[in-house]
């Protein structure tokens, strides 16, 4: 059988529901008869313990019995690991990028999305890394789940038979935003995705802050999430630390470059220093996120 032709979720479940089903199976009937002994073979009924060395017939039955009980746990634990782990062939290849705190996916042709579009019907290949620390790609729907390593790429593979949204988590505990690190695969139709994927990415200042993961950490509402948020702070005086000592400066384009570029020069105070340098930004795109910033910044300051 092709990985193609096996259906991973499918034959998860009958591994998980198997051995399920054996465990519950094993649970009652030991339990009665744990109850059957206690009741049968009390010291009030039976004062004097009988004597028998051994019974063949009852040694060969709990021998065969559990091993062929666990070798076939065995056989469907290995066809759905196969089924998972076994990359299908001629399938088109996304590049999963997980960082603190969001999921970045790039396509063959370069697109790149905070989510994952997938045609439906067809495999798709998964070559998972990141950027910081280790994340897992998580997606309940499909049963898939892998660590995303640092400096290692690891694979897996899905397909969706249904079109339709489905939750992305990240299942290894990364830090402060770890429970916000979620995206979606969201599955459509093949002409719908072939229209998605030749278009170009949107360059407006929150497409970008949205697809660079900024919107993880600064919220647009005033709520303070990991860094300050971005409302009401450009255009205004902020705190940072130069060397360990407060400073004040203007939060304007320069200002926004020079954090894009290495933002541990001057982190603001009263924030964890954690935010990653952005090299890749181009200036282009740096001017459309200060545009975006100009706007929330206009709106209430608050604290
Ligand atoms: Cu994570």
């Amino acid at each position: 059988m092709t990985p193609q032709a096996v259906n991973a979720v499918a034959s998860v479940d009958r591994a998980f529901l198997f051995i399920f089903g054996v465990s519950a199976a094993m649970l009652v009937l030991i339990t009665l008869a744990t109850i059957y002994f206690v009741i049968r073979y009390s010291r009030q009924r039976h004062p004097v313990p009988a004597d028998f060395d051994h019974n063949l017939l009852a040694e060969i039955i709990w021998t065969v019995i559990p091993t062929l009980l666990v070798l076939a746990m065995f056989y469907y634990g290995w066809q759905s690991f196969s089924a998972l782990r076994g990359m299908p062939e001629g399938a088109m290849e996304v590049k999963v990028l997980a960082r603190q705190w969001s999921w970045s996916f790039t396509y063959p042709n370069g697109r790149q999305s905070p989510e994952l579009y997938v045609p439906v019907g067809q495999p798709v290949r998964l070559a998972i890394t990141s950027t910081d620390v280790i994340h897992g790609f998580y997606v309940p729907a499909f049963r898939v789940k892998i660590d995303a390593v640092p400096g290692m790429t690891t694979q897996a593979w899905l397909r969706a038979d249904q079109p339709g949204d489905y939750d992305i988590y990240c299942s290894v505990y990364c830090g402060l935003e770890h429970a916000r690190m979620l995206s979606r695969v969201r599955a459509v139709s093949p002409q719908e995705f072939e229209r998605w994927l030749v278009q170009a990415p949107d360059q407006d200042g929150e497409a970008i802050a949205r697809r660079e993961g900024c919107l993880a950490c600064h919220s647009t509402d005033g709520s303070i999430l990991v860094g300050p948020s971005f409302k009401g702070l450009f255009g205004h005086q902020t705190t940072v630390l130069d060397q360990g000592r407060p400073v004040q400066v203007m939060v304007d384009a320069e200002f926004v470059r020079q954090v894009l570029a290495d933002p541990s020069r001057r982190p603001t105070q009263g924030f964890p220093p954690v935010m990653p340098a952005y090299p890749h930004i181009t200036p282009e795109q740096t001017a459309a996120l200060v545009e975006y910033l100009k706007a929330l910044g206009q709106e209430e300051h608050q604290h």
